[in-house]
């Protein structure tokens, strides 16, 4: 294998793809700056030194409960990728309210998963509020494996516990009026407050959407668990959103609400920066983000990322045969 690797025009130097949130970071700290006299050398030092002095709470990932009560689903994996290895998949994460960088698996520890409760609410005739372990009994699970692509041009193959979305649709009953759905992740600024100080003033809780018949398509799924065993809670504990068609930002953690509306939801990432990342966020090659190309995406691996096996971007990726008529246009 050649060590050096040859750029082609078209390959754009990873460094230019900086993460979903450092560029609002860096315009808010420049609103914020002016007339401060504090200098971006300064304010980097004080990033690092937060994230220095975070806690080290246990990691108990490892002892999570085993989940044993499922049924293999694999129609949808796609076997030609290998599944990513389960210390990367659960310690390589994005989950902003626990700080902005990859690694807040330890952080996220102080999420308070005990008792939690979905509320399910909005437009459906049977409106109600589950307790997680009522959902556990009510949906039987299933394993599915699914590929996962952040909007940040990384992939990964993650092996899920969870049951189809539709599942949930038939127990509410949304009425004609639904037309989209919203998820609201859990949110307390005295817990979840990252290290930084940098995602204050962000529009928190996390929301995210989706169209009602998206929704409904047999994909859309909530995940209860991965690894054979119970969520962690930096993947988001103990119920999130995956849809493995569009880029990860859809798919809220923690999930405390979902409510069935009328009109198209108001959504996090979209209210920040509505050019970047768009509601659909359909995993498209030939659609770039503005900052970066959708072309190729890297496989999360050890190592250094630039050092990652890059491969091609698949349109919806890779799940055209089961999304395409969501998208066509009459
Ligand atoms: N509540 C919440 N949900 C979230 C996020 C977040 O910051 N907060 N990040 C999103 C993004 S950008 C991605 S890529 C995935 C990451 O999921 P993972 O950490 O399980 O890989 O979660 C999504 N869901
Ligand atoms: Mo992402």
């Amino acid at each position: 294998m050649p060590l050096i690797h040859i750029k082609k025009s078209w390959e754009i130097p990873e460094r230019e793809i900086t993460p979903e949130k450092v560029y609002v970071n860096r315009r808010r700290f420049m609103k914020n700056l002016i007339g401060t006299g504090i200098s971006f050398t300064a304010l980097s030092t004080l990033t690092s030194c937060a994230e220095n002095s975070k806690k080290s709470p246990t990691y108990e990932a490892v002892n999570l409960p085993k989940i044993s009560n499922f049924t293999p689903n694999y129609n949808f994996a796609k076997l030609e990728s290998s599944i990513t290895d389960e210390a990367l998949g659960t310690k390589y994460n994005n989950f902003y309210e626990f700080g902005g960088t990859k690694s807040i698996w330890k952080n996220a520890q102080a999420l308070p998963t005990e008792n939690w409760q979905v509320e399910v609410t909005g437009l459906v005739k049977n409106s109600r509020i589950y307790d997680i372990d009522e959902l556990q009994k009510r949906f039987p699970l299933e394993e599915r494996i699914y590929r996962f692509r952040c909007v940040e041009a990384w992939a990964m193959v993650i092996p899920w516990l969870g049951f189809p979305m539709k599942l949930l649709m038939a127990d509410v009953e949304p009425t004609s009026k639904a037309k989209y759905v919203r998820f609201t992740s859990f949110y307390d600024p005295q817990i979840t407050k990252g290290p930084g100080f940098w995602a204050s003033d962000y529009p928190w809780p996390y929301t995210e959407g989706l169209r009602i018949d998206e929704m409904a398509n047999e994909l859309a799924f909530f995940a209860m668990g991965m690894y054979g065993k119970l969520l962690p809670k930096q993947n988001g504990a103990p119920l999130r959103e995956v849809i493995p068609w569009k880029y990860g930002f859809k798919g809220a953690k923690s999930i405390v609400k979902i409510e069935f509306l009328e009109q198209r939801p108001a959504t996090f990432w979209n209210t920040l920066i509505p050019n970047e990342y768009g509601f659909e966020a359909n995993v498209n090659p030939e659609v770039p983000h503005p900052r970066w190309s959708q072309a190729t995406e890297r496989i999360v691996s050890e190592g250094a990322s630039w050092s990652w096996e890059k491969r091609p971007t698949l349109l919806y990726n890779g799940y055209q045969e089961y999304v395409t008529d969501l998208y066509k246009t009459y």
